[in-house]
């Protein structure tokens, strides 16, 4: 697991990496699958994976992050959203997204497919290297507009989710849930889970039933991105999202 429990005290300090320019490592790229149906993100491509934060890419923009457990279904709600199966690589084991991935959406617009966490077996040594990236990515990104938090709706909302969320409302980033998976459950068990963690959080962050095998609440989701990133400042003329 991740062991980050300190609270953070963090600024938009700014960052002076311009790790675009420095190659993702061959091997852990997401591989692009060229699909046949239209993306909602017809310009959305991979842009580079950053195992330490200079290789973060230029913070300009806006970009909205997406984090939660390892294996909650992070790349699985990214790939939903923006429409295309293998844009972010997915895996049945845990742990498949190690890097700090950057896609952009559309010219100064990005999704980040951050690593999971709660995957009790990597060494210490990788554990205490997530905190530091996932640390060092809050502290630094001007550029972040929002906060995905996703969550298996079976697992309900974790102390990691909460200190994500816990995060984002200290840098007064908006956040929004997906209680995700949510095929797996009856549509009853569904709504009370939802109502659940709608009391839990109030109006901190917006919360969602979601379903990336059955594209369950995929819209609703679409569009708190982009309220996130048009918030931001962004111009988003050229949008076919929606
Ligand atoms: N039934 C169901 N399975 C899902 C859903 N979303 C993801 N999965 C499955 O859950 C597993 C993990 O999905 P990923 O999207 O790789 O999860 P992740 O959070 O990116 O995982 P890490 O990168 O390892 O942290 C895969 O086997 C997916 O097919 C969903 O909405 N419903
Ligand atoms: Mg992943």
């Amino acid at each position: 697991m991740l062991h980050c429990r300190e609270t953070p005290n963090f600024t938009r300090k700014g960052f002076q990496g311009r790790a675009e320019q420095l190659p993702a490592p061959a091997a852990t790229r997401p591989v692009s699958v060229h699909r046949k149906r239209m993306s909602h993100y017809p310009a959305a491509s991979y842009l580079t994976g950053a195992y330490e934060p200079r290789q973060f890419c230029t913070d300009a923009g806006a970009e909205v992050a997406f984090a939660g457990r390892s294996n909650a279904g992070k790349s699985s709600a990214i790939n939903a959203i923006v429409n295309r199966r293998g844009f972010a690589r997915t895996s049945k084991s845990p742990g498949r997204t190690q890097l700090v991935n950057f896609f952009t959406l559309r010219p100064e617009q990005r999704l980040v497919d951050l690593p999971g966490y709660g995957f009790a077996r990597v060494t210490r040594a990788m554990q205490d290297h997530w905190r530091a990236l996932l640390g060092s990515y809050f502290e630094s990104r001007r550029s972040l507009a929002g906060l995905f938090v996703i969550v298996d709706i079976r697992r309900g909302l974790g102390d990691y989710d909460a200190q994500m969320l816990g995060w984002a409302a200290t840098l007064n980033c908006p956040a929004h849930v997906l209680l995700t998976k949510a095929d797996k459950l009856k549509r009853g068990a569904a709504a009370a889970t939802l109502l659940t963690v709608r009391k839990e959080l109030g109006p901190t962050a917006g919360v969602q039933l979601f379903s990336a095998t059955k594209s369950l609440g995929v819209d609703e989701a679409r569009e708190a991105l982009e309220r996130m990133l048009v918030q931001h400042g962004t111009p988003t003329s050229g949008a076919d999202a929606g």
